[in-house]
């Protein structure tokens, strides 16, 4: 008899691995039974989050600390989050660099997700390729994404650690600023440090953080400076990470408890959204966004009157 999927996913076999990250990612049942089968084995792997601006050199960054994380003999899952659809070159590109690096390496899978498509939500659909990946025995788990937007931050806020990658000279540092991406750094990055500008920004990245007010015991985020594309700096991160995971073990049993939170109650309002759209006649749904923009019934009691259809439908 053949081995299950779940069983090869377990086993580390990295087609076995690919099939049920797209299983994941078409948010099909087959998806939600794997991640039941999967979810006792997981809890083991370290999620490091990378977030920042387009460009900033976050997977030259990701694709370093690989190779060091690998020189410790660690094994690796990278998910990079891409904003472009899955048919522009970036992130196909981008992958083809990293696989040549580490091309043969079972010890390392990449991944890339596209955002757009995912019916049930991109936060949920990374949460689940890292448990596939921490199933499947790896010791570290990156996840790439660029900090644009709600659904981005939302992911990285769920991550062990989260590194922040900021570059000089270019104006992102505020609109970084503006995402809420700097309140959930535990370390700041500044890339390109070869750049001008490299000591002025994490100047002001201290000087952001000297208006928070730190109690002797909280961690403080550090602020470091890389040269990701020759790897300059980049031990110093690896060490930050170390260093963070080993101060803040309380932290980290409340950020886990927070995440499986944030999963109940996303998967929650997913499905109770599914549970609605089935109970509802074909149309009935728009027809009463009509109503409300029409002023023939206010949101409050379309909400009710859905709620009130699903209560009768009695459980799923
Ligand atoms: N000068 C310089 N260039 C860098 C450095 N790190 C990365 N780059 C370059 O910056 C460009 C973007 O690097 P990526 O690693 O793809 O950046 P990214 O943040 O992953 O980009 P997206 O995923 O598209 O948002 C590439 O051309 C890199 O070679 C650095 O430290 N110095
Ligand atoms: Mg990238």
């Amino acid at each position: 008899m053949g081995a299950t999927l779940a069983e090869r996913v377990i086993a580390g076999d990295p087609r076995a691995i690919a099939r049920a990250i797209s299983l994941i990612e078409d948010d099909s049942a087959a998806g939600a039974d794997l991640v039941r089968e999967l979810y006792p084995r997981t809890g083991r792997a370290y999620l490091i989050g990378v977030t920042g601006p387009p460009g900033a050199g976050k997977s030259t960054l990701v694709d370093r600390m690989t190779g060091e994380l690998r020189k410790a003999g660690q094994t690796i899952g990278i998910v990079a989050v891409d904003p472009t659809s899955p048919f522009s070159g970036g992130a196909i590109l981008g992958d083809r660099v990293r696989m040549a690096a580490h091309f043969g390496d079972e010890g390392v899978f990449i991944r890339s997700m596209a955002t757009r498509g995912h019916l049930g939500g991109l936060a949920r659909a990374t949460s689940d390729v890292a448990l596939v990946l921490d199933a499947a025995g790896k010791d570290v788990v990156i996840i790439e994404t660029v900090g644009v937007g709600q659904d981005e931050v939302d992911i990285v806020r769920t991550a062990d650690v989260s590194i922040v990658v900021l570059v000089p000279g270019t104006g992102d540092e505020v609109q970084a600023l503006k995402a809420g991406i700097m309140e959930i750094a535990d370390v700041f990055v500044v890339n390109k440090a070869d750049r001008d500008g490299a000591d002025r920004l994490a100047q002001s990245v201290a000087a952001m953080l000297s208006l928070q007010a730190f109690q002797p015991d909280d961690w403080r985020p550090p602020i470091l400076k890389t040269e990701a594309t020759t790897g300059a700096g980049v031990p110093e991160v690896i060490a930050a990470v170390d260093r963070f995971r080993a101060h803040s073990e309380a932290q980290q049993a409340i950020r886990r408890r927070e995440r499986q939170e944030y999963r109940l109650r996303d998967l929650l309002s997913h499905r109770f959204l599914q549970l609605a759209e089935q109970e509802l006649a074909p149309g009935e749904f728009q027809r009463l966004v009509d109503g409300i923009a029409s002023r023939r019934i206010d949101p409050y009691s379309a909400a009710g009157e859905i709620i009130n259809r699903v209560r009768r439908a009695g459980p799923a």
